[in-house]
């Protein structure tokens, strides 16, 4: 299967094709960033479904808070694994390229990747929920009063049941609809709207490859899927 996949990726870059790269909480696992679905993904009993909501910060805006700061200090600590590195080689030796990620951890700026699109927002970003300025912020815990009109703060990602930003997400309809190839790694394939990225590729007449650790919706025919951790099978596509 990795032969098949390898000379995709090669007759890909050979070609000069549009390589667009979704990820998920999967390729930071190996960082020690938990994932969302993994056993880590629990917190003091809550589900991240039932916290990552606007609902849930607006009822109880402390624990919400403490749950992100929790994961900003966690996150704080972590560096890009193989996986991530092997795709900035990859951004470097295709002709197009562009790196869609579910996740918020950005590790895929620090690792160097250039052209990403960060569809869930940031952990490091913090918006006012009153006047709606959003800064980076990198302080540990964040303080949760804006520092311009005192409103309360929130983390700058997006929540279950909010829309995805619009030029985010247009950016990233943009890229599958001139998609040759779309690598879709380490994420369960659940949450939408990205879980629908790879058939909008698929429909396109991309070819598309799936890695992940486990099976998820993606293994099926029509997709080429790679079970095994993104950290060891992206280097290893890579050559
Ligand atoms: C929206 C930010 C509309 C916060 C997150 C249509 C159909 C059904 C449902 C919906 C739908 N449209 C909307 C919904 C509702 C909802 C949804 O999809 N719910 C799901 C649960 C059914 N979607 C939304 O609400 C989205 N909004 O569509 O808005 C709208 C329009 C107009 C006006 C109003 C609304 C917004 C969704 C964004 C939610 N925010 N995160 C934060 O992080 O704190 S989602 C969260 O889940 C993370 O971003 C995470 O990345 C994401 C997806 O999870 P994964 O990344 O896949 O992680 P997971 O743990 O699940 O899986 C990891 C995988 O890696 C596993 O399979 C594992 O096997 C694998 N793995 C582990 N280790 C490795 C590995 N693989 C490789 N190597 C390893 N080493």
């Amino acid at each position: 299967m990795i032969a098949k996949a390898k000379h995709l990726l090669d007759s890909c870059l050979e070609s000069g094709g549009h390589i667009v790269v979704l990820t998920g909480a999967g390729i930071s696992a190996e960082s020690g960033v938990p994932t969302f679905r993994g056993e880590q993904g629990l917190w003091r009993n809550y589900r991240p479904e039932e916290l990552a909501t606007p609902q849930a910060f607006f009822r109880d805006p402390k624990t919400v808070w403490e749950w992100y700061n929790w994961r900003r200090s966690l996150i704080a600590e972590c560096v890009p694994n193989a996986a991530h590195h092997a795709l900035v080689a990859l951004e470097k030796r295709a002709a197009k390229f562009t790196l869609l990620t579910q996740n918020v951890d950005g590790l895929h700026a620090l690792a160097g990747s250039q052209n990403v699109y960060e569809v869930h927002g940031s952990i490091w970003k913090v918006r006012c929920t009153n006047c709606g300025s959003e800064v980076v912020d990198r302080a540990q815990p964040h303080s949760t009063v804006c520092a311009g009109c005192g409103g309360l703060t929130r983390p700058g990602v997006v929540w279950f049941g909010e829309a995805l930003d619009e030029a985010v997400l247009g950016a990233a309809f943009e890229a599958l609809s001139s998609c040759d190839l779309m690598l879709v790694i380490g994420t369960s394939a659940l949450v939408q709207p990205s879980a629908s990225f790879a058939d909008i590729a698929l429909a396109r007449g991309a070819s598309v490859i799936n890695i992940n650790l486990e099976e998820n919706p993606l293994v099926r025919p029509g997709i080429l899927s790679l079970l095994g951790k993104a950290g060891e099978l992206l280097p290893r596509l890579l050559g």
